[in-house]
């Protein structure tokens, strides 16, 4: 899938080693979005070779066929690898409207990119991870059970799994929420417990959009900003994540409500290196809604 043609590529390719210890490893990001700053167009292009396009079926069958054996021949526990690839949990959810239906604010290219290349990378990656974890990971059947395991990382011992199950079931819910929270001709919030909040807490909503403006502005490297609801106090926090971590992982897992991509995937296409413009135009395709919804649960 070539989203466009500019000089900035971010190339995604599967590796396959040796069948005798390796799983699959079904899309791997050589790199983030490398961004030229040379670009004349200030566009951001991505080839995502095969994003969407497993390995051959037969090769992963043959993997995994393989593996089992070699676990049987040298007695290991069967329950290491109980997961199969049909048991895969989790699966890239339907954006809920069209990949145009954000703009002018977002654009559709971002939107396939994001959607299609980004958001279904952490979806298949995180599937890899619990099936690498084994029973470890039988309990994981939803979101909730996902939060809870990442609500306790340091169990387990496998650092390079930890690794990737905080990066990857953090990536999974953090796009989940991003996408489900906006929508096309968004209305401002105007009422309801959130905003009544709000005010009480930031003195007015323009306060607190231009605190959520300054912290996402101010986030450094990739990550994300979110409003959280604290689980301690009840009040409303904005608090930075860096990479992809997210609220289930806070010590006391805080009630998320809405999130900012700060990953440069999320606007360079469109905006350049102006990362504030970006998430001043997000603002307007936030379902509010939505949101207060998730506030008022
Ligand atoms: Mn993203």
């Amino acid at each position: 899938m070539d989203f466009s043609a500019s000089s900035t590529t971010a190339v995604y390719s599967y590796h396959i080693v040796h069948p005798a210890f390796a799983f699959p490893t079904p899309l791997r990001a050589t790199g983030p979005c490398l961004i030229s700053k040379k670009s004349r167009s200030n566009a951001c292009s991505y080839v995502a070779t095969a994003a969407r396009t497993p390995p051959t079926s037969l090769s992963r069958r043959a993997l995994l066929t393989n593996t089992a054996a070699i676990a049987v021949a040298l007695a290991l526990p069967t329950s290491t690898y109980a997961r199969k690839e049909g048991d895969d949990v989790f699966s890239l959810p339907e954006l809920p409207y069209a990949y145009n239906g954000l703009e002018p604010y977002i654009s559709e290219q971002i939107m396939k990119a994001h959607h299609d290349a980004h958001f279904a990378t952490y979806v298949k990656k995180l599937n890899t991870a619990l099936n690498k974890l084994g029973s470890v990971a039988s309990e994981v059947k939803d979101d909730e059970s996902l939060k809870s395991l990442l609500s306790r990382l340091d169990t387990i011992s496998d650092q390079e799994l930890r690794t990737l199950l905080r990066n990857n079931g953090g990536g999974y819910l953090n796009h989940k929420h991003f996408f489900a929270q906006m929508k096309p001709n968004a209305k401002p919030l105007q009422n309801g417990p959130l905003l009544r909040d709000i005010e009480a807490q930031f003195g007015s909503f323009k306060n607190f959009s231009t605190k959520f403006l300054a912290t996402s502005t101010g986030l450094f490297g990739s990550g994300f900003v979110w409003l959280v609801k604290d689980s301690k106090d009840g009040l409303l926090r904005i608090s930075k994540y860096p990479n992809q971590d997210n609220p289930a992982m806070d010590s006391s897992p805080n009630t998320p409500l809405l999130a900012c991509d700060c990953w440069e995937h999320s606007w360079y296409y469109q905006y350049g290196p102006k990362k504030a413009d970006y998430i001043s135009a997000w603002w307007n395709v936030i379902d509010w809604q939505y949101v207060n919804n998730l506030y008022s649960a």
